[in-house]
């Protein structure tokens, strides 16, 4: 019939390069963006037929986050703005997979009937398509309309270069009947943190932190969106450097590089010593701090994902406590949310002792953020964070609830209380905070509020705890699937004997941590050791990189 003659034809188009293969891993597909115009067109039909499965408006992303600027990438935006479903994986992998279209067809067929995708039928399905600044980008974009165009009833929108948390949240919004153009996303950003910035106790040393932020693009579409959101933002001063396409894309610059190297970005010098900086990576969804040491060249004090976390939670903690503070009223219907904080065996050691000892929550996830947005969805708030600068806060529907009758409440009886104030404050947090996916421009907006509502400077904030030195190796072996992890990838199951020598190893340090996993991105295992010393650290993993071979 016409559906098949259609998606026949058009795929005949787009033919897969011979031996590639690829997989759907945790940031999508990623290759050399030369091999990718197959595999971007097939996940236009997914994308489509995702659309007409859920009934809702889809996000299709176009972006290779912090890889050289000759790779290029594909994700999807699941309804609620997360990431795909993890039970479509296989079928993207299938997709991709399929060596010509016949096959391509019968699949797309199987699985049309195994879901009930109610396909040809008066049913529409929606697209939203964002892109980064890549230059392959353009005709991967055009690949993907023409898979999304495959499908009948399936319209692609294209919403231009965007960030990659920008396409999350309008998907995100769309689902909520929400208006969801980018000015809409600059306005709920600048009005939110404006409302923590009035919100400000008085007292506290706000003149003192009115000081300038500079903030590292990645030579990206992290930097163009952030000079058009300050249009709009007072409150700020912020020089923005590395914005767009001034040199290369994530080279010498940007979050990974930063947080990796721990050194200097591009374009940042002596000059800058002392001064608070923030680095974004080349879609905008990692964010990390840092500012230039004085003693040694090139050398910087990185202020983390994980430190990131701390000053979140220690923020929303605080607020918790004054909302709920009961003041001898016993009409108070006093609540306690329940407040998680989520991280992976790649956070510092010295981050989960911190807080631990806050009397936080803490739990482990897996590598990847569909791990940790999962479990930090579990809490009433869950906050969640990868060393390297990706994360959110997530607030359920039902602790908003509570908060908005809350404050309803003390509106009349104790209008402009701290009480008050403080439930004002986490409602202006889920507004400010992306709820669909780590995202570095409102990330970077909520530190600059809790800074200045705290009266910190970067080194005070930097000083709530101090890392232990840690050391990251990538070992190339020839099967990295050999390897086999269990509890949140902190002990190896398989190959046999393995944990066992890590253990030996790691024993021989004081607070020494070591643990391996396989790369989901790249083919390597890595290896991650702590110490009390560098020289320790260093060691450590030196030793269980050996192991590997
Ligand atoms: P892999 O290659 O699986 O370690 C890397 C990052 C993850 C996550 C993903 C997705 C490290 C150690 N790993 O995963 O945190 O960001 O890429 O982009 O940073
Ligand atoms: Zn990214």
């Amino acid at each position: 019939n016409n559906q098949r003659s259609i998606l026949l034809e058009s795929s005949s188009r787009f033919p897969p390069p011979p031996g590639v293969k690829l997989s759907y891993g945790t940031s999508g597909f990623r290759a050399d963006a030369s091999v990718l115009q197959s595999t971007v067109f097939r996940v236009g039909i997914l994308a489509a037929l995702r659309s007409l499965r859920t009934q809702s408006v889809i996000g299709l992303m176009i972006t290779a986050s912090h890889n050289k600027v000759s790779d290029n990438g594909v994700k999807i935006a699941d309804p609620s703005g997360g990431m795909l479903s993890q039970d479509w994986e296989p079928f993207a992998d299938a997709l991709a997979d399929a060596p010509d279209s016949q096959r391509l067809l019968q699949l797309v067929d199987d699985f049309v009937k195994k879901e009930n995708i109610p396909l040809e039928g008066a049913q529409s399905a929606e697209i939203l398509l964002g892109r980064d600044t890549r230059p392959s980008g353009e005709t991967l974009l055009e690949a993907a309309k023409q898979g999304i165009n495959s499908i009948a009833g399936a319209v692609a929108v294209d919403m231009g270069v965007l960030t990659t948390p920008q396409l999350h949240w309008m998907v995100r919004a769309r689902n909520k009947s929400m208006k969801a153009t980018e000015l809409e996303y600059f306005e709920q950003l600048s009005n939110s943190f404006r409302c923590l910035i009035d919100l400000i106790p008085q007292g506290s040393a706000v003149n003192k932190m009115n000081d300038k932020l500079i903030v590292d693009g990645a030579n990206g579409v992290g930097g163009e969106k952030l000079e058009l959101l300050n249009k709009i933002l007072n409150g700020l001063d912020i020089e923005i450097r590395n914005s767009g396409k001034q040199g290369v894309l994530n080279e010498g610059v940007g979050a990974d590089y930063v947080q990796k190297e721990k050194v200097v970005p591009c374009k940042f010098g002596p000059a800058d010593v002392g001064i608070r900086c923030a680095s974004l990576d080349g879609d905008a969804d990692r964010l990390v701090y840092f500012s230039v040491l004085s003693t040694a060249n090139n050398k910087i004090d990185l202020v983390d994902g994980d430190k990131i976390l701390s000053l979140f939670a220690l923020f929303i903690e605080e607020q918790l406590n004054t909302v709920n503070k009961c003041d001898g009223d016993t009409e108070n219907k006093c609540y306690w949310p329940t407040l998680g904080v989520v991280q992976t065996a790649y956070a510092n050691g010295a981050s989960t002792d911190y807080l631990k000892h806050s009397g936080l929550e803490v739990v482990f996830t897996k590598t990847g953020v569909k791990y940790l947005h999962e479990k930090a969805a579990e809490y009433d708030i869950g906050i969640y964070f990868e060393a390297n600068g990706h994360g959110t806060i997530l607030f359920s529907e039902g602790l908003l609830h509570w908060l908005d009758g809350r404050n309803s409440e003390l509106a009349s009886t104790s209008k402009g209380s701290e009480q008050q104030k403080a439930a004002l404050r986490l409602l202006a947090v889920s507004k400010l905070i992306n709820q669909a996916v780590g995202d570095a421009l409102s990330g970077l907006l909520l530190v600059e509020a809790i800074l200045q509502h705290m009266g910190w400077s970067i080194h005070r904030w930097n000083d709530l705890y101090h890392d232990l030195p840690s050391r990251q190796l990538k070992v190339k072996v020839v099967d990295r699937t050999a390897i086999v992890t269990e509890n949140a990838e902190t002990v190896v199951v398989s190959p046999p004997g393995i944990q066992e020598a890590i253990d030996a190893e790691t024993a021989k340090y004081p607070r020494g941590r070591c643990f391996v996993r396989p790369s989901g991105t790249e083919d390597v295992v890595r290896v991650y050791a702590e110490a009390t010393t560098q020289e320790a650290a260093d060691n450590l993993a030196n030793s269980v990189a050996q192991l590997m071979d």
